[in-house]
């Protein structure tokens, strides 16, 4: 899987436009099409590098993994409607419901989110 082209690696190359909230070197964070919650926020890695999805993530993929997690609390900073709270999900594989398979970290908030999810 790791060798498609996905949409999000579109996104990354400019050639599909996304509503960029944040981005450096090594993530891109940007407003999801079809958001669940009054803020829904997808960070992605800028490489793949194997990373189709969290379960395939190998020793060499720690640093970006960390990288990511990390710059969630600078979106949050970013976004006002997220300072009260927010929730990160990680959607994989076909049980998991993942549709995209390339990393990417759900930001969800801007209201009261319920438990649990469905
Ligand atoms: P999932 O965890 O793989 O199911 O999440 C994929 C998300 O990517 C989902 O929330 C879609 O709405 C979102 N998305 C997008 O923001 N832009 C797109 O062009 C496509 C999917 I395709």
């Amino acid at each position: 899987m790791d060798a498609e082209v996905t949409i999000f690696d579109k996104i990354v190359a400019g050639q599909i436009k996304a509503n960029i909230v944040y981005q450096d070197d090594l993530c891109l964070a940007f407003h999801d099409v079809n958001p669940q919650a009054p803020v829904h926020i997808l960070l992605i890695p800028k490489q793949r590098n194997g990373l189709s999805q969290l379960s395939k993530a190998q020793e060499h993929n720690k640093e970006i993994l960390g990288h990511l997690l990390f710059t969630v609390t600078k979106i949050v900073e970013l976004v006002d409607e997220l300072k009260n709270g927010f929730r990160i999900v990680i959607n994989d594989g076909e049980n998991g419901g993942q549709s995209v398979w390339h990393l990417h970290i759900h930001i969800i908030g801007g209201e009261q989110l319920t438990w649990p999810p469905g």
